[in-house]
């Protein structure tokens, strides 16, 4: 059975998962076989280009009868655009993945994990670094208890490509277009893996910040206000007894995109970065200090599909792990996680530190 994946959205998420289906049948040959059927956008000369480029069969102006004909939806476009055709995918059966944050409000996030829990399909949320081997070693280390009883999640993620004041206006510095800024966009991904390795978060207090109140359109003379954060910083204490710190900015000058998570259990300590993806630091009761683990074992998650020990993996790869996981799991009847749910619980988090902002007081998180 060949499953048909129509595809909302053609720029960087479009690519990044177009390249991953592209590389399933090679990599991972008991991956479902999949076709690139239909590739939707509103600029025909565009959409046509990029369809040639990331070799889908058809493209479409439309997503409304595309969800109900496809095997598979992904919702790859900006965060305003979530709720309404992946709601109506689900409505149709249609198994959704939708790129993270789940939607660009509480309330529509609300409103798609509600459509994933009565369409009974499997749904993703692409918190794509969950898929990332030694965030799966560090997982297996806690689950196995080999740090003991986590105390503390230090997680932040920093980029830099609003430092300059003149970076141009885009869509994701927009609240009616995107929702919220870094912590959206960035800090829901810290949020999930947070969830991920510790636990769910029972109460946070935060604070958002904007730098720069408003850019430079591109091609021409206009400025536009800028109504998202462009950094924020929180402390939550979570269900289990943890206590963690989860941060992220647009604005740390030398910092590409650099996530990185530090947890710290009763014996023990992990360390992840992005941008050192293949290893975790591990610091282990009888460790003198942290030991560098380069996570590249045949029999450590997903490796083996790739090159021998050493043969270091890149961030695209994450995609690719992620897309084998949601499509076999679709193939199979199976459930997914991150699903909307998890979605869900990461906006619901977001929008406690937006609340905290608001009131300078600490939020219990739905
Ligand atoms: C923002 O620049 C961005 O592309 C996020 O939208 C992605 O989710 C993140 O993985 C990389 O940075």
């Amino acid at each position: 059975m060949t499953l048909s994946i129509g595809i909302l959205g053609y720029r960087f998420m479009g690519q990044a998962h177009a390249n991953a289906l592209a590389r399933l049948p090679m990599f991972f040959p008991d991956a479902p076989d999949v076709e690139r059927s239909v590739l939707v956008g509103r600029d025909e000369d565009a959409l046509a280009d990029a369809a040639d480029r990331l070799g889908f069969a058809r493209t479409a102006t439309e997503w409304r009868s595309v969800v109900e004909e496809v095997d598979v939806f992904y919702n790859l476009g900006p965060n305003h655009l979530h709720a309404e055709p992946s709601i109506a995918a689900l409505e149709a059966g249609t198994p959704v993945l939708c790129e993270k944050p789940l939607a660009h409000t509480e309330d529509d996030a609300e409103a798609m994990a509600a459509a994933a829990a009565e369409a009974s399909v499997p749904t993703a949320c692409a918190f794509n670094y969950r898929f990332v081997p030694a965030i799966q070693y560090a997982k297996d280390l806690i689950e196995g208890g080999e740090i003991g009883e986590i105390r503390q999640f230090r997680g932040r993620y920093c980029q830099d490509w609003l430092v300059d004041a003149d970076a141009p206006w885009v869509w994701r510095l927009d609240e009616e277009l995107a929702g919220s800024g870094a912590l959206g966009d960035l800090g829901t991904h810290t949020i999930d893996l947070a969830r991920f390795l510790v636990g769910d978060i029972a109460d946070i207090s935060g604070r958002l910040r904007t730098f720069v109140d408003e850019r430079p359109v591109e091609g021409g003379d206009e400025v536009r206000e800028v109504t998202v954060d462009d950094g924020f910083a929180a402390h939550c204490a979570f269900e289990n007894g943890a206590m963690g710190t989860v941060e992220a900015t647009r604005m740390a000058d030398g910092h590409k995109n650099d996530h990185s998570i530090t947890v710290h259990g009763t014996e023990g300590s992990l360390r992840f970065s992005l941008e050192r993806l293949n290893e975790l630091e591990v610091k282990l009761a009888d460790d003198r200090g942290y030991q560098r683990v380069l996570v590249t074992d045949e029999d450590d998650p997903y490796v083996g599909n790739w090159w021998p020990p050493g043969h270091v993996l890149g961030w695209e790869h994450t995609f690719v792990h992620e897309n084998y996981a949601f499509l076999s799991a679709v193939a199979n009847g199976e459930t997914f996680e991150p699903s909307f749910a998890d979605g869900l619980a990461a906006q619901r988090v977001a929008a406690a530190i937006e609340e905290s902002d608001e009131s300078g007081e600490r939020v219990t998180v739905e």
